[in-house]
């Protein structure tokens, strides 16, 4: 093995700490090399990767890149939270003592890098001078070139952000082993892989996937499981998985942010990018800050505010197209380096493509792989009907290369928030947006989010998975203490952000068609929150919240049916009954929720009564 000492002296990574970190795992996995990098490497890492066929051009600085064919998506059932203290198990967390996980992944991981690079990543989850800095520094190991390829474009990465850190010793440790992929028996009862934040001991430990989902660390692992318990820890934040836009009146000047969280499935990037409606485009511009992180803290001047801590944007491919979010589009087109993961590919031509990415796939197959690397013309009648792509194929790019990304991106101090907004994928109940003013009325209703289920295997007909503030596969610490956490920062603001719950997937009763068309016209529900937040309409008050009249609904250049209309803008009472008993069957699982949500449940419950 290559002298540790030599190869990060040279690499001009300074910090004792991270030096005595890099040794350690070293002497564990028994990497051949080891190669400290930073972006300024990328181009020389993406020649070598494409040389070694790790990656394949896809178009002038595009690249194509696949993974093994059981390592396509995130493992819930293979991710644990781990600590040191038994009263940190939650009923999402999947805890563990962090002692026996230390054990177990250092002998997975022992000498499971051989003859490979070990890469040395410094990187930083915020923007440099952040409040939140000293949560954002982090050093990730791994032995795959793609996994830095991937880390280079969704994170800041470079060794002065651990060299100039105050304390030098603050830094997540994320140590990344692929493994024998062919060998790990994905998905059965001898499945070797663990994917183990210890959280109380900031050190994350990833074995078995070269899958983003799984391995990068910095974003899934530190970004949101890490986050999420540094900020209980410190009592100082929130992480969420949340998207965080910025709304302009070209108007009156005022500037709006509001940040989300959405269920998988429930159109979170497509929000995140989103434009205006064409008849609105001249009054409001429609910023981009991030798709899948926000943490949020109180400002010195008593209001919240939010920050995308990554560098850039791991999209799901599927249905991503000119019409559904041109902005994705354009944020991966020639020569923004961009990387496609497990869509389908042309060997011939370089081009690729996904199920959504035009109405139908090629008309000429010719050259045509599917996501697995098996030709199509290949196919038998049998797989005729089977996706190219995978379902859970993906798209990296920096957040710089998305067209509408606000000027402001990179500011440490990040934004005020205005607006906390849920929304899932439900065919019934939920009206097109609900307007929640009390805090704990708010927290209560991210706690009760949830998705359908999408066919019957996966749950009772019109019941939810539940899915608190969409931070289920994330949920580091107990839930309980997690909704107590956010009563208690966001109780601290003096100007507190308005909460509403959206939908744009209500179906018409009788024959199933969708009641709003979605997309950008979804920017129309975001303005009238923030016009109720101003205090320049009243809406409708219920038990659910308040929702919008009909005349308070910008809805210039929008042909819409008024049936449809009156259905999105009214509550069903009974159908919201028969959802308070799931809730709180849900609620009863958390020991220890704060009395003041379970005041809330009652509150809106008894509403619905009246
Ligand atoms: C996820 C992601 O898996 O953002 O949630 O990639
Ligand atoms: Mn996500």
């Amino acid at each position: 093995m290559a002298d540790v000492d030599a190869v990060l002296e040279s690499a001009g990574l300074k910090n004792e700490k991270v030096r005595e970190y890099v040794r350690h795992w070293a002497e564990i996995t028994s990497p051949a090399n080891i190669e400290v990098v930073s972006v300024a490497d990328d181009d020389r890492l993406i020649e070598e990767a494409l040389d070694a066929n790790e990656i394949e051009p896809a178009g002038e600085g595009l690249y194509y890149s696949r993974s093994y064919y059981k390592d396509t998506a995130r493992s819930e059932e293979r991710t644990i939270v781990a600590t040191n203290n038994e009263s940190d198990k939650g009923v999402y967390n999947n805890w563990h003592p962090a002692g026996e996980m230390k054990a177990k992944l250092t002998g997975l991981m022992r000498g499971a890098s051989a003859g490979k690079t070990m890469y040395v990543i410094p990187y930083l989850m915020a923007a440099p001078g952040s409040p939140l800095e000293k949560y954002a520094a982090g050093v990730q190991l791994t032995d795959n070139r793609s996994v830095v390829l991937h880390m280079n474009r969704m994170a800041r990465v470079h060794v002065d952000y651990l060299n100039n850190l105050e304390d030098q010793d603050s830094f997540v440790r994320a140590v990344h082993v692929t493994g024998d992929l062919e060998n790990l028996g994905q998905g059965t009862p001898e499945d070797k892989r663990y994917f183990v934040t210890v959280a109380d001991e900031r050190t994350i430990l990833h074995f078995g996937s070269s899958y983003g989902g799984n391995a990068l660390l910095g974003k899934i692992a530190h970004g949101l499981r890490q986050a999420a318990y540094d900020g209980w820890a410190s009592r100082g934040f929130l992480a969420e998985q949340f998207m965080l836009l910025g709304i302009t009146d070209k108007r009156t000047g005022k500037r709006y942010h509001i940040a989300g969280g959405f269920p998988s499935a429930s159109g979170k990037t497509n929000l995140a990018m989103t434009l205006p409606p064409d008849a609105l485009g001249d009054r409001y511009h429609v910023e981009f800050y991030g798709d899948d992180i926000t943490w949020l803290w109180v400002g010195e001047d008593g209001r919240l505010y939010g920050m995308n801590p990554e560098f850039g944007v791991f999209g799901v491919a599927k249905d991503t197209n000119e019409g559904t979010n041109p902005t994705a589009i354009e944020s991966i087109a020639p020569g923004t380096k961009a990387i496609f993961t497990n869509v389908a590919y042309n060997e011939k031509t370089r081009a690729v493509w996904w199920e959504g990415r035009t109405k139908n796939p090629p008309a000429d197959l010719d050259g045509w792989l599917d996501w697995k690397g098996n030709r199509i013309t290949d196919r038998d009648a049998a797989q005729a009907g089977d996706p190219w792509a995978h379902p859970n194929s993906r798209f990296t790019t920096t957040l710089a290369n998305v067209p509408n990304v606000a000027a402001d991106y990179g500011d440490p101090r990040g934004v005020p928030i205005d607006g906390i907004i849920f929304g899932g994928r439900t065919r019934d109940r939920e009206p097109l947006i609900r307007a929640i003013t009390d805090l704990a009325e708010g927290v209560y209703d991210g706690l009760t989010l949830g998705a359908e289920a999408t066919f019957a295997a996966e749950g009772v007909d019109g019941q939810l998975r539940y899915d608190p503030m969409s931070m289920r596969p994330f949920m580091s610490y107990p839930e309980g203490k997690y909704a107590a956490h956010w009563l208690a920062i966001i109780g601290q603001c003096a100007e507190p952000p308005i909460f509403a719950h959206v939908n744009w997937f209500q179906r018409d009763a009788e024959d199933g068609h969708f009641l709003w068309p979605g997309y950008r016209d979804n920017l129309r529900a975001l303005l009238w929150l923030m016009r109720l937040h101003e205090g320049e309409v009243t809406g409708v008050p219920t038990p659910v919240g308040i929702l919008p009249a009909k005349d308070e609904l910008n809805l210039d250049g929008l042909a819409i049916d008024a049936g449809d209309l009156d259905k999105l803008l009214t509550i069903d009472t009974a159908r919201w009954r028969q959802e308070m008993g799931f809730r709180e069957s849900h609620l009863a699982q958390f020991d220890g929720l704060p009395e003041e949500i379970w005041a809330a449940h009652r509150r809106v419950a008894a509403a619905l009564e009246e």
